[in-house]
C-alpha cells in the first residue's frame, strides 16, 4: 500500500461522522490517506508529534476537524509548513459558530485554510486537498476535472427531471380555473357612487 498524503485528524470520536466525508472524497480521487483522533486540549503531545513529523513521514496536507472552542487546527499549523485544512464542526450549543470563529479567525503568520460549517465542509476538505495534490499529480488533477464534468452533468439532469415535473403538473392557479369550467371569470366592477349636480355640498366643502 502506498503512504499516505493526507492526515485526517479530529478533535474526539464524535466528529467522525462529519470527518468521514474527507475521506470519502480523497478515496473518490484515489489518494491514500490516514486518519486519526487528536486533541490539542486533551491530548495536546499527540498533537505536537503528529504535526512536527507529519512532512518527514510524507504527508502533503493536513485536515483537522473540531467542534466548540476548535483550537486543533491553529495548532497543527503553529508546528508545520505544510498546509492546514480547518473544518470547523457544528457540535455546539452555539451550532458551530464558536468552532468557525476559532478556526478561521488566525493571527497573521498561521493560516488555517478554513471550510464550511460540517459535512458540506468535511466534503469540500476532501476535495481541497486533492486539489493542492494535484499542482504535482496529473492524475489527481484529471480525476478533478471528471468529477466537475459529472457534477454538472447531475445538475444538469436534476433541471431536466424538474422541467418535466412543472409541465406534467399545471400549476395551482391553472387547476383552479379548469375546475370552474374554463377561464376564470371577471369579477364585475363596483360602479362608483356619482354626486348629481345640484346637490347638498359635503360638510366642510366650499361650494
Ligand atoms: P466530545 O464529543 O468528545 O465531548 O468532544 C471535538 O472536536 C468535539 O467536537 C466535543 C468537541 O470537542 C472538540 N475538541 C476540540 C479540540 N479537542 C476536542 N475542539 C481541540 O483540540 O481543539
Amino acid at each position: 500500500m502506498a503512504k499516505p498524503l493526507v492526515g485526517i485528524l479530529m478533535g474526539s470520536d464524535s466528529d467522525l461522522p462529519i470527518m468521514q466525508e474527507a475521506g470519502a472524497m480523497l478515496r473518490e480521487f484515489g489518494i491514500e490517506y490516514e486518519m486519526t483522533i487528536a486533541s490539542a486540549h486533551r491530548t495536546p503531545k499527540k498533537v505536537l508529534e503528529y504535526s512536527q513529523s507529519a512532512e518527514r513521514r510524507g504527508l502533503k496536507v493536513i485536515i483537522a476537524g473540531a467542534g466548540w472552542a476548535a483550537h486543533l487546527a491553529g495548532v497543527v499549523a503553529s508546528q508545520t509548513t505544510l498546509p492546514v485544512i480547518g473544518v470547523p464542526i457544528d457540535s455546539s450549543a452555539l451550532k458551530g459558530i464558536d468552532a468557525l470563529l476559532s478556526t478561521v479567525q488566525m493571527p497573521g503568520g498561521i493560516p488555517v485554510a478554513t471550510m464550511s460549517l460540517g459535512k458540506s465542509g468535511a466534503k469540500n476538505a476532501g476535495i481541497f486537498a486533492a486539489q493542492i495534490i494535484a499542482a504535482a499529480d496529473v492524475k489527481v488533477a484529471n480525476r478533478l476535472k471528471v468529477f466537475k464534468v459529472e457534477m454538472e452533468r447531475e445538475v444538469e439532469e436534476k433541471a431536466k427531471k424538474l422541467t418535466a415535473v412543472i409541465a406534467a403538473e399545471p400549476l395551482p392557479e391553472a387547476e383552479h380555473v379548469e375546475a370552474a369550467g374554463g377561464a376564470k371569470k371577471k369579477k364585475p366592477r363596483r360602479r362608483r357612487w356619482k354626486k348629481k349636480p345640484g346637490g347638498a355640498p359635503a360638510q366642510g366643502q366650499v361650494s
